[in-house]
């Protein structure tokens, strides 16, 4: 039976609802702590082995339990003492902000999903 894995990175305020509505739909998931490269905070990265013919109803669960939000940028400065300012800092666009007394705010998105082919799935 061809197999799909779902990878789902998530926010962590979503993550307990998102496995209930999996559990709920008798999918088996693992979650994992995660972090997000950008903003460097945890999310949660959800996995779903299931069969390609799931994908569809899994990817809807996904989105009918996951929402954008709206989050603070909370360390603009990654050492705190000197502000970075050589290029390549991914996070350089929100130091002005930060120096002005505003706090930096980014719109997540809902979830982010991988569907990667599986070669084999076992339960040994
Ligand atoms: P982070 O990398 O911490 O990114 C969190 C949010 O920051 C992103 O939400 C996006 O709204 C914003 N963001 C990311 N990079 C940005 C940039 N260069 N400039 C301005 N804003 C930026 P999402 O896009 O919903 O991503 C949520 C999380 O999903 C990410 O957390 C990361 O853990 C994961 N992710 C997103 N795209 C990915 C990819 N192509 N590969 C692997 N993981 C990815």
């Amino acid at each position: 039976m061809a197999m799909k894995l779902v990878v789902a990175i998530v926010q962590n305020e979503d993550a307990d609802d998102l496995i209930d509505g999996l559990t709920a739909a008798h999918y088996g998931a693992t979650r994992l702590a995660s972090t997000g490269g950008f903003l460097r905070q945890g999310n949660t990265t959800i996995i779903v082995g299931i069969p390609d013919e799931a994908v569809q109803n899994v990817l809807t669960i996904v989105a009918q339990h996951s929402q954008s939000r709206r989050q603070t940028v909370t360390n603009p400065f990654p050492d705190s003492t000197a502000i970075p300012r050589k290029s390549g800092n991914p996070l350089e666009q929100f130091i002005d902000q930060s120096v002005a007394g505003k706090t930096p705010e980014i719109q997540t998105g809902r979830a982010t999903v991988f569907v990667l082919n599986l070669d084999r799935y076992e339960r040994v």
